[in-house]
C-alpha cells in the first residue's frame, strides 16, 4: 500500500486596502528612527509615549510579541503588513 499524496496548502496573509497600507508604510518609517527597517522595543516606547498610549513595560513587551512573528525583538514593516487586525 502506497503512502497517500501529500496535500499542502498555502494561506496568503491578509492585505490591507492600498491606502491604508501607504499610510502604514509612511508611519513605520517616521516611527524607524535609525532607519535600519525595523521597529525595535526603543523605538516603539518612544512613538507609544509620543501619542500618549504608553501603558508601562508589560504593556509594552506584549504589544512587541504581538506582531514580532519573527520572536527577533522588533517588528519589521513585513510583519506589521501581516497583521491587520492586531489591537492597539
Ligand atoms: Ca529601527
Amino acid at each position: 500500500m502506497s503512502a497517500p499524496p501529500v496535500v499542502r496548502r498555502y494561506v496568503l496573509p491578509p492585505r490591507l486596502p492600498a491606502d491604508e497600507e501607504n499610510r502604514l508604510r509612511k508611519l513605520f518609517h517616521e516611527v524607524d528612527t535609525d532607519g535600519d527597517g525595523a521597529i525595535d522595543e526603543h523605538e516603539l516606547r518612544l512613538i507609544l509615549r509620543d501619542i500618549g498610549r504608553y501603558r508601562g513595560e508589560r504593556a509594552l513587551a506584549a504589544t512587541l510579541r504581538s506582531a514580532d512573528r519573527k520572536g527577533h525583538g522588533m517588528v519589521e514593516l513585513r510583519e506589521l503588513l501581516q497583521v491587520p487586525n492586531a489591537r492597539r
